[in-house]
């Protein structure tokens, strides 16, 4: 019945992971996936996690289904979380609790691919593997636009307008609004004004995926494109993730976000998101999000929380300034700056397939195919060893 099934490729982050597992040498070292480790390579539990998670254990909830949308509280803080204190309206904004952020762009996508025929996404290159993956699974087409200039190591800024400009109305686009993954190079302010005002001025929708909001410059500034598009009145989508900034990957809570310039439509938005749900999973689970909703709705907890995801991000920049400076002295005819231009969790290091698989045969450090590594997985005690090992494949 099933001999007609190929085998399966792999995941290029994922597998690795597997790959990394395996692996039977003491000083190996994981840099493939986004996941934060602490000074002590340890994921971290956080404490206002640990916090939430006692009260909830001291009065449990009984384990009833959610509503297709998700816990009603846990949306509500996340909206304040994305869009401010000043939320638009409800009859301007529909939320949807989601299986992480992945969950959120399958939901988005599937929503999409119902209403618009032969939907085509645009995504950045190079973007996160699964965007490819999620959105061709849910029927999109995927076309890509110049994000990344490698002579520069920064953004193709100019080539990025161009290849938008020349869009069809209602196109979607694909956006990482900080911390962009693989390469964390993000816009300045400036340049997203002006892709949010050709995006305008175009009719084309958004789907911003935020997966780090924090890990940039913080918690306000990482979501500034999102507020403004809604302070302009423009129809975007905007999948969030709780993976990376509460700690919490295998709880699997994120969001999508639809907004609506015209009032009335988040009704029936929202209702065809529920169903999208029914079809798919018909509701979400429920622990991961009782814990944020209680650590968002908590002004201490919140507090507490805000403080370790500042920890986390200052930690990934002070790993980023340490490999830095010991690549620069390690390879001194080499410029690194780029490194400490990146933002969020991965760094970009400009190292081809065959390096990056030289560092993992012949020193155990595991980087993604494309060259990406996750700087959240270094510490003092191994970023010498990595440093060592970068510049050794570096120099040939
Ligand atoms: N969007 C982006 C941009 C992203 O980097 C990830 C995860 C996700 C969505 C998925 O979030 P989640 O809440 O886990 O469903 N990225 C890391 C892990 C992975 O590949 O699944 C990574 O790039 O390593």
């Amino acid at each position: 019945m099933f001999s007609h099934l190929p085998p399966y490729a792999g995941d290029p982050i994922l597998s690795l992971m597997e790959h990394y597992q395996r692996d039977e040498r003491a000083d190996k070292v994981n840099l493939s996936i986004g996941i934060y480790a602490d000074g002590h390579g340890a994921i971290p539990v956080l404490s206002s996690v640990r916090a939430a998670d006692l009260e909830l254990a001291a009065s449990p909830t009984p384990a009833t289904y959610l509503p297709m949308e998700g816990h009603a509280a846990y949306r509500h803080a996340v909206a304040a979380l994305l869009f401010g204190a000043d939320l638009p309206p409800a009859q301007h904004l529909a939320v949807v609790q989601t299986l992480g952020g992945s969950g959120a762009l399958k939901v988005g996508a599937d929503l999409i691919a119902r209403f618009f025929p032969q939907p085509t996404i645009w995504i950045p290159d190079p973007t996160w593997d699964n965007h490819i993956g999620i959105f061709e699974g849910a029927g999109f087409t995927t076309e890509r636009y110049p994000y990344y200039d490698p002579q520069t190591k920064g953004l193709a800024f100019d080539a990025m307008l161009a290849k938008l400009d020349g869009l069809p109305r209602g196109a979607v686009v694909l956006l990482h609004p900080c911390c962009h993954n693989p390469t964390g190079v993000d816009p300045l302010r400036e340049q997203w004004v002006q892709i949010i005002d050709l995006l305008q001025r175009r009719g084309l929708l958004p789907f911003f995926d935020l997966a780090y909001q924090g890990f940039a410059e913080g918690l306000e500034q990482d979501v500034w494109p999102v507020r403004e598009c809604v302070r302009r009145g423009m129809a975007f989508l905007l999948s969030n993730s709780f993976s990376k900034i509460f700690s919490l990957y295998g709880e699997r809570v994120g969001a999508l976000s639809v907004f609506c310039p015209q009032a009335g439509q988040a009704e029936n938005v929202l209702g065809q998101l529920k169903l999208t749900v029914r079809r798919n999973y018909s509701s979400p689970p429920m622990h991961g999000a009782l814990i944020v909703a209680r650590v968002l709705g908590d002004a201490a907890l919140r507090l507490q929380w805000q403080g370790e995801l500042e920890q986390m991000r200052v930690r990934v920049r002070d790993m980023r300034t340490m490999l830095g400076a010991q690549l620069e002295t390690a390879v001194p005819d080499r410029d690194f700056s780029f490194l400490l231009r990146q933002h969020g969790m991965f760094g970009y290091t400009g190292l081809s397939a065959a390096q990056v698989d030289r560092l993992r045969d012949e020193f155990g450090v595991y980087a993604v195919h494309s060259g990406r590594i996750c700087v959240a997985g270094l510490n003092d005690n191994n970023v010498a060893r990595v440093a060592e090992a970068m510049a050794e494949v570096l120099r040939g």
